[in-house]
């Protein structure tokens, strides 16, 4: 029962700005910590105090642990909030936080690292109950046990890293012709690119949608599930739409779906935000990984639930335990998110520049998660994403015509941004039927520029 009164905030962007407006509103002070290239950004100038941490490239400045601790010592921070990406997987960095009596506002350090590992995140999964994608039940170890497993789980197969997610270092085999060949280059290529060669195998699910569940733990063996969020519409494993709930899963499933998860974090004894990703395909899930971390996706989830998923975090790190039990989860119509990136929306080449005019939409149950401001210069050194656009309304139908008109009133001039690929894409039937899977916008692309 540690009550957090200064927060270092380390991360950048949009997602500094969030932590920082629910500390503010919780009455915690916040440490900003940037690099170079971001002294001008929104929420160090909001920030109580702001220590500049190191040089543009990440990784002396946002990766760099040595110098957040110290920037956390010297403001006297007591609980470190990691955001998304950069350090909030790391379970090395999570310990020495912790270690410096610090209070880390994430999940246990043991739990980050197994779900770090893909093999042991679904041995995990597996002994938890969760329905698994078929393939080998960990490392494979020699030609003979891949051939054999990928025999009784039927081609094609998917070889994938131990140390990959997010879509890196897979490799689809179509028969077992090429599976020596395919197995060894994706070993080798995980050694290069992760350090670690260990891959495993899976049936390859054709077309599926990308559905996950966004849990919350107290670390004490109580967990709860706040619904799904469809993440399909994505190009090349970068999520671009997100929604809440999924178009496709019924009441039924979700309740049934939804209390496996949380049973399972409650199991395992899971604390703070985590996300369980299932591929779906013919009416059944399969887990395939879990995310220690708030994602870029959340407030669809904080639309439909009226919960504030940071500060539950914070109240979580604190020992305070969850704010709601089970039957006190209400999820209640519908919510889009739609990623604004600096990117060219014909060739998502990035356009980073000067912000020369910006009108962010507003209205009714319009949401803008951003930290730009007129004057503001996207730095070329991160990724493109600059905010998103977060609306809801009582129903799919409400909401997507209520996206349309927000997005009609976005304005912002100075770079090129993905907000006409997002008109372009919500006006389609594919997404008015909601039935898209996870190569509907990559085909759909092609489809446009032919
Ligand atoms: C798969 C798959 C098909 N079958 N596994 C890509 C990222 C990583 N999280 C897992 N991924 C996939 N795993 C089996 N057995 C297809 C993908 C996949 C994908 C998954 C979710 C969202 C977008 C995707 C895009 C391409 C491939």
């Amino acid at each position: 029962m540690a009550k957090i009164t200064k927060l270092l905030i380390a991360n950048r962007g949009e997602i500094a700005l969030r932590i920082h407006r629910a500390c503010h509103e919780l009455g915690i002070k916040t440490v900003a910590v940037h690099s170079t290239a971001d002294s001008d950004a929104m929420h160090v100038r909001l920030a109580d105090e702001a220590v500049c941490i190191g040089p543009p490239p990440a990784t002396d400045s946002y990766l760099n642990i040595a110098n957040i601790i110290s920037a956390a010592e010297i403001t006297h921070a007591d609980a470190i909030h990691p955001g998304y990406g950069f350090l909030s997987e790391n379970a090395q960095f999570a310990e020495i936080v912790e270690l410096h009596n610090i209070i880390w506002v994430g999940p246990k350090p043991e739990h980050i690292r197994i779900m770090g590992d893909k093999v042991e995140a679904k041995r995990t999964a597996a002994a938890l109950g969760l329905p698994l994608v078929p393939g080998s039940p960990g490392p494979l170890e020699t030609i003979e046990e891949a051939l054999k497993i990928a025999e009784e789980v039927g081609y094609p197969v998917l070889i994938k890293a131990a140390s990959g997610g997010g879509g890196r270092g897979m490799k689809v085999v179509p028969s077992a012709e090429q599976l020596e060949s395919l197995m060894m280059q994706a070993s080798s290529e995980a050694k290069a690119a992760f350090g670690d060669s260990t891959v495993y195998l899976e049936k390859y699910l054709g077309d599926p949608k990308h559905i996950e569940f966004q849990v919350f733990g107290d670390g004490n063996g109580k967990a709860v599930h706040l619904g799904e969020r469809d993440c399909s519409i994505q190009r090349r494993h970068q999520k671009v739409i997100e929604e809440a709930p999924s178009p496709v899963i019924s009441a039924e499933q979700r309740a049934e779906m939804g209390g496996i998860v949380a049973r399972a974090m409650a199991d395992m004894g899971y604390r703070g935000a985590g996300t369980i990703e299932f591929l779906y395909e013919n009416g059944e899930f399969y887990f395939i990984e879990m995310n220690t971390r708030l994602q870029v996706e959340h407030p669809v989830t904080e639309m439909i639930t009226g919960m504030d998923l940071v500060a539950e975090q914070i109240r979580v790190a604190e020992g305070e335990g969850l704010s709601v039990t089970q039957d006190e989860v209400t999820l209640t119509g519908h919510a889009i998110e739609c990623r604004i990136n600096a990117e060219d929306p014909e060739t998502f080449v990035p356009s980073p520049g000067l912000v020369k005019n910006y009108v962010a939409p507003g209205g009714m149950s319009v949401r803008v998660d951003s930290g730009l401001y007129v004057g503001y210069k996207v730095p070329p050194y991160y990724d493109s994403m600059i905010g998103k656009l977060i609306v809801n309304g009582k129903d799919r139908d409400e909401c997507i015509r209520r996206l349309s008109r927000a997005l009609e009133e976005f304005v912002l001039e100075g770079m090129k941004t993905t907000v006409p690929l997002h008109q372009r894409i919500i006006r389609t039937e594919a997404f008015a039927q909601g039935d898209y899977t996870i190569k509907w916008l990559e085909r759909w692309l092609e489809e446009q520029r032919a």
